[in-house]
């Protein structure tokens, strides 16, 4: 069957979520910055919305001098702990998507806002029925998440990532094994996903520009210039091959609840019960999988939208619903007893995910 992967990316990630949480951003350029602290805008663009893009402002640049680019925009510290959260969510609805596999779905999460999806069980290797799909995921991201991503389609992990780039943001782009020479022929080097800048200008010294010119280059004078691995590895991504399963990074995943409480509060009598509601929530998608926990973490946001996080590992793999209620309190009460400052939203996120064991008891609670 014709293998199919879709690559899903998030838009503007950091700055949508400041949108879909403060509407007055809505229309306005927004910068998400990494401060250092040092004075009021020292410091790095995390991200910005497309809106501040049309002005030139870019990641990574500092944020200064985003600042003389568009003085009207709205410049935001980065928040993190809540981006993760709300990754979380993300992930979680397109993991939905992806087929399932034998040891897992095939689905691997890849940043905090993009993600692999192996689909061709599900789509039958039609190529028309994944666009369905890939409209379908963004519909589920937008109406469960309010957030807009765009999505690659193609033969393999390669060409489905370096297609989810072409149209964004909102955009699908679908790549078919026959359109794979001519998509990639013309793209400039650096657009060859796993190729960095060292070997991009290595090989314009070679006389090689366009990725094009890199697949029809000579596999042994590339192996003679990268070694066998990498020389090997360049031949075949310039002609878009590529069998790399799309697989979960073991222990990498976790999955999270956050949600408002119903006032600003440091009442546990409030606090708690969402909390418990969080958990509860979180053993069901546990459950529903077959799946244990080993790191708790709870997310506070204060009044002030100041964001902490706490994290409490337990010595083994556990799946008891009392344990992470009980644990997800704990944590919480010293948050309490830490800060004075009302808080806003509370999440709770369990990691170090493995498949269950067996039953597990009380007795498993760790430090
Ligand atoms: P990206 O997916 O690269 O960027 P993006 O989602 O903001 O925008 P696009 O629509 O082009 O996909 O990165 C995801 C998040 O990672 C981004 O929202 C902020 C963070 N990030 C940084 O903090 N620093 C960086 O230099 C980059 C590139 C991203
Ligand atoms: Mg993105």
């Amino acid at each position: 069957m014709q293998r199919i992967v879709l690559h899903v990316d998030m838009d503007s990630f950091y700055a949508a979520i400041e949108e879909r949480e403060n509407p007055e951003l809505q229309g306005k350029a927004v910068v998400v910055c990494m401060l250092s602290g040092r004075s009021e805008l020292s410091g790095s663009v995390s991200t910005c919305n497309y809106i501040a893009r049309k002005s030139g402002i870019r990641s990574g640049m500092p944020c200064s001098r985003a600042k003389k680019l568009n003085p009207d925009a709205v410049f935001l510290p980065v928040r993190k702990d809540f981006y993760k959260e709300v990754s979380d969510n993300v992930m979680e609805i397109l993991r939905c998507y992806a087929d399932p596999g034998e040891n897992g779905d095939a689905f691997e999460q890849i940043s905090i806002d993009e993600a692999f999806l192996e689909v061709t069980e599900r789509v039958g290797g039609d190529f028309d029925r994944a666009f369905e799909l890939g409209v379908q995921i963004k519909d589920g991201v937008r109406v469960k998440e309010k957030l807009t991503c765009s999505v690659g389609i193609g033969p393999n992990k390669l060409i489905a990532k370096m297609s989810s780039s072409v149209k964004k943001p909102d955009g699908i782009t679908m790549v078919k094994p026959m359109d794979v020479s001519g998509f990639l022929g013309s793209l400039k080097l650096t657009k060859l996903w796993g190729l960095g800048d060292v070997s991009a200008d290595k090989l314009q010294e070679m006389g090689v520009f366009t990725v094009g010119e890199l697949a029809e280059y000579d596999v042994i004078g590339l192996i003679s210039a990268f070694g066998k691995a990498r020389g090997t590895w360049l031949k075949q991504a310039a002609a878009g091959f590529d069998d790399s399963p799309v697989k979960e990074r073991e222990g990498s995943e976790q999955i999270g609840r956050i949600a408002t409480l119903p006032e600003d509060t440091l009442d546990p009598g409030l606090i708690y019960p969402l909390v418990d509601r969080l958990t509860e929530d979180l053993i069901a998608k546990l459950d529903a999988r077959g799946l244990a926990f080993r790191v708790v973490t709870i997310t506070a946001i204060n009044s002030n939208f100041r964001t902490r996080t706490k994290s409490r590992t337990l010595n083994h793999p556990v799946s008891d619903r009392a344990i992470l209620r009980e644990t997800a309190r704990d944590i919480l009460a010293a948050f309490l007893s830490e800060s004075p400052v009302e808080l806003r939203r509370v999440g709770v996120r369990v990691g170090g995910l493995q498949k269950k064991k067996g039953q597990t008891s009380l007795f498993d609670y760790g430090a």
